[in-house]
């Protein structure tokens, strides 16, 4: 693992990673959203490579007679004269919009596993002398080799999680190429493994910008309430450059809050701050505060809403207020469009769908959603359940396969920690029990727990039966004593029997903590109706729905829930004719966005329950 604690000596790692290979990345720049540089989306031109081609590299031909001349892509290549051989060429080759997934974008693409090269030009010049330069990359699935005018600046693992490379003195004022290698091929040994139940979306799937700082900069920072402290607010700074000892100032506008700590040698400072007059975060007001940190050299702000979030029994605590979570889960799809949602837009419409169902609580599922997601929730004041792709079954055993999860883990931790937005880390769904996998998970919450001491950690476990006692559900899934909230994912009516056992269903918790149930629900296709015994009509969904909710009220810890699912959303698993067609039909909303039913009979369940807790 690369970085973890509160990021440590950053200026040694800058050393590290900027410029060097970063296999499994070190945690992305804080907010690059706020700094300033250049819009790298927009078309790239793109060779679609199945077969490695591009990899050869077109200097050593010379020198090696066997090998043949068609490679290199990385350098970008045109024939210096009409003799020469250059097997390929991005200009006149067809382009893919970043951010975006190919799949969507060129109809050959659409069950695409393989490499695809990207390359896009630019020119730059930095607004100063002295200014450092990073390419930024929100995210690329699964594998990205990140080539700058025909130099490899590195390699980048995991699909939903940033990276940058930093490229000061490398970047010229005119005629830059950028030309980036991904590879989305599934494997045994990665996170997610190689059997899920989504696309496998590839591609630069989201924004790309050369981000601007000065020479020694802010590079991370954490400014949230102390845990169980409703008027403490914990800042902490972390700067990277050649001089770590500085003067940093936080100011809270409109507060009344400014305090001022020097960072130590190795650019860190660590500092509590009094701040009585906080008006507090929440779903029914999202304050978020114009928060500014500053240097001599640098100064970034953004913008932060302040509340707790903690547990205490079967209770989930909101600002020291027992709240019922009102939650849909949700996959980063546009499912209009059918592809990866990636833009503010994209945030807006998701989210959106959510408040109309009258939810409070988005899982963001199964991985690392983009950043607009957990800035859109700020501002419309939804919390989030925020994941990583410990999907189904890992290699649990293969200490690679952790070091990954937990970069992955880490890098989302980073990114999303001053969010209020955010109030759940889940590092896991449906994981069949073993010691190996426990003991996995367990390290997954440590590195949470380590990186953010203010949140609550889950994880979406299953329920067990009794064949002696067909009725009973049982949830002691021996990793539930490391979190802070029983989750689990139950089918009972769909994959479990028929809806009419719903009602007799009884259950047994091994901890008295509060039940989130993170799954429920059956698929449906839209405008299908039927008795509700059919399968896939609406009136079956509706029943499940209706059965289950009437079921899950009945558990006296019973704390909120995230049903399964608001979209239909793409799934090659699902192949049944006329009804599935490559979708999974458990949406509450079709793919081309009309409501069913069973919307309605969640809807009004939340609204009936947010009125009774007024
Ligand atoms: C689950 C999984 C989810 C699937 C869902 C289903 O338990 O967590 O990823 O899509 O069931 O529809 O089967």
């Amino acid at each position: 693992m690369i970085a973890r604690g509160f990021l440590g000596p950053l200026v040694f790692l800058g050393l590290i990673f900027g410029g060097a290979l970063s296999t499994l990345g070190a945690p992305a720049l804080q907010n690059v959203y706020g700094r300033p540089g250049l819009d790298l989306n927009g078309p790239w031109h793109v060779i679609v490579d199945p077969y490695e081609t591009g990899y050869y590299d077109y200097r050593r031909q010379a020198f090696d007679a066997s090998a043949k001349p068609a490679g290199g892509y990385f350098l970008d290549r045109h024939a210096a004269d009409k003799s020469e051989l250059v097997e390929y060429n991005f200009d006149e080759s067809p382009t893919l919009q970043v951010p975006g997934d190919w799949n969507s974008q060129a109809e050959r693409l659409f069950y695409y596993e393989g490499t695809v090269w990207y390359r896009r030009r630019f020119d730059y010049r930095p607004a100063a002398p002295g200014r450092r330069l990073f390419l930024y990359f929100g995210a690329a699935n699964y594998q990205a080799d990140v080539y700058l005018n025909g130099e490899k600046l590195g390699r980048h693992i995991g699909g939903f999680t940033p990276f940058e490379f930093e490229v000061t003195g490398r970047v010229k004022e005119t005629g830059n190429f950028l030309v980036v290698r991904v590879d989305n091929q599934r494997h045994l040994d990665a996170v997610p493994t190689v059997n899920t139940d989504w696309w496998n979306y590839g591609g630069l799937t989201r924004d790309v910008r050369l981000v601007e700082t000065p020479g020694t900069f802010v590079r991370d920072y954490r400014v949230q309430l102390k845990q169980g402290s409703p008027d403490r607010i914990e800042a902490s700074v972390q700067l990277d450059g050649a001089e770590p000892r500085q003067h940093v100032v936080v100011t809270i506008e409109g507060a009344g809050v400014a305090a001022e700590a020097d960072t130590d040698d190795s650019g860190a400072a660590h500092f509590e701050i009094a701040a009585p007059h906080l008006e507090r975060w929440s779903p029914e007001t999202p304050r978020l505060y114009a928060v500014t940190l500053a240097t001599s050299a640098d100064r970034i702000r953004d913008r932060i809403g302040f509340r707790t979030i903690e547990v205490r029994g079967s209770d989930i605590l909101l600002n020291g207020r027992p709240i019922f979570l009102r939650g849909i889960s949700l996959h980063e799809e546009n499912p209009l469009e059918g592809r990866r949602a990636h833009s503010l837009a994209d945030a807006r419409l998701l989210l959106g769908w959510a408040r109309e169902l009258h939810a409070n609580f988005v899982r963001l599922a199964h991985y690392p959603h983009s950043e607009h997601m957990a800035r859109v929730a700020d501002e419309l004041g939804l919390l989030l359940w925020e994941e990583v792709p410990v999907y189904w079954t890992i290699q649990w055993e293969n200490p690679a396969t952790l070091q990954n999860a937990q970069a992955q883990l880490t890098d989302l931790i980073v990114r999303d920690r001053n969010r209020a937005s955010v109030i759940v880390w889940s590092v896991a769904n449906e994981t069949p029990v073993s010691e190996a996998r426990t003991r996995f998970l367990k390290t997954l919450v440590a590195t949470a727990r380590s990186l953010d001491p203010a949140r609550l950690v889950a994880a979406a476990m299953q329920v067990r039966g009794d064949p002696a006692r067909p009725s009973l559900r049982i949830v002691d899934d021996p990793f539930g004593e490391a979190c802070d909230l029983l989750s689990f994912n139950e089918y009972i009516g769909w994959y479990d029997g028929l809806p009419a056992k719903l009602p007799e269903i009884t259950w047994s918790f091994g901890y008295g903590k509060p039940v989130v149930v993170s799954e429920f629900g059956a698929d449906a296709l839209q405008g299908f109706h039927a008795d509700a015994l059919t399968r896939f009509s609406e009136e079956f969904q509706v029943d499940v729905y209706r059965r289950t909710l009437a079921m899950l009220e009945k558990i006296p810890q019973w704390r909120g829930t995230t049903p399964w699912i608001l979209c239909d959303f793409r799934s090659p698993r699902r192949v049944l004719p006329k009804v599935q067609d490559g979708w999974n039909r458990k949406g509450l909303i079709s793919s081309d966005g009309r409501k069913k039913e069973a919307f309605f009979v969640l809807k009004e369940f939340y609204e009936r329950r947010a009125a009774a807790e007024k």
